[in-house]
């Protein structure tokens, strides 16, 4: 199985993005597992930095990852994956049979929902003290690690019998939930996908931050 890109930009592509954002680290882990050259940029977060006006000139809705591939603009983590997927390496990621992408496309979506709103969220509140209700969005991670126990009975990876841009989107997020104080002790086929996905070549992790139970 080979996952690499079968292209190579002309010039290596500029990821802005900040390394403790698990949605950047999406499009850092993906350049990587593709073997891309990249330069990765850290946006000023705290400082402001998204409410320029050079960078709202690259993603109107103020939040990393983007990435610039010559006169390429694209923001926001699932769709990088979906452009580096189908300009680097088609066929490789996404299937490109109806079905099959639409179930890829069920975890995109589920990157943007219950991923940003469940376990991503409950890290906001440890690690960077957002103001949500830490037990609505613990129980929310956990409805989300119990759909994905379920399904793993079934396969290996998220979406496929191979490893896809669904398994890339879901990732990080789920690895990190800890720092949330969401345990993952519960769901053994969550902890062995994360090893799966931690065995492709070029893996690459984010870094772990001690707070929740990682404390
Ligand atoms: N739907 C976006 C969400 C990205 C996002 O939430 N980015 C956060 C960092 S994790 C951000 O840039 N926040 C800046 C801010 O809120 O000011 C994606 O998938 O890229």
């Amino acid at each position: 199985m080979n996952l690499t890109a079968t292209s190579r930009p002309e010039t290596p592509i500029l990821l802005h993005g900040f390394k403790l954002s698990g949605h950047s680290h999406r499009a850092e882990l993906f350049l990587e597992l593709l073997g891309l050259p990249y330069t990765f940029r850290q946006v000023d977060l705290a400082g402001g930095e998204q409410k320029s006006p050079a960078f709202l000139a690259l993603n109107a809705f103020r939040q990393v990852p983007v990435i610039e591939d010559g006169d390429t603009v694209v923001a926001d983590s699932t769709a990088i994956l979906v452009y580096l997927a189908q300009r680097y390496a088609p066929g490789r990621w996404m299937p490109q049979d109806a079905a099959g992408a639409a179930e890829v496309q069920r975890w995109l979506s589920a990157a943007s929902g219950p991923v940003a709103f469940g376990p991503c969220a409950a890290r906001l509140v440890t690690v960077f003290g957002a103001d949500f209700n830490p037990d609505e969005v613990i129980a929310r991670a956990h409805r989300l690690l119990a759909v994905m126990e379920n399904g793993l009975a079934q396969r290996e990876w998220l979406a496929a019998a191979v490893p896809t841009l669904a398994d890339i989107a879901v990732y990080t997020y789920v690895a990190h939930a800890p720092e949330g104080n969401v345990s993952l002790d519960a769901y053994p086929r969550v902890r062995a996908w994360l090893a799966r996905v931690e065995a492709l070549p070029g893996f690459v992790p984010m870094p772990v931050t001690r707070a929740g139970l990682r404390a």
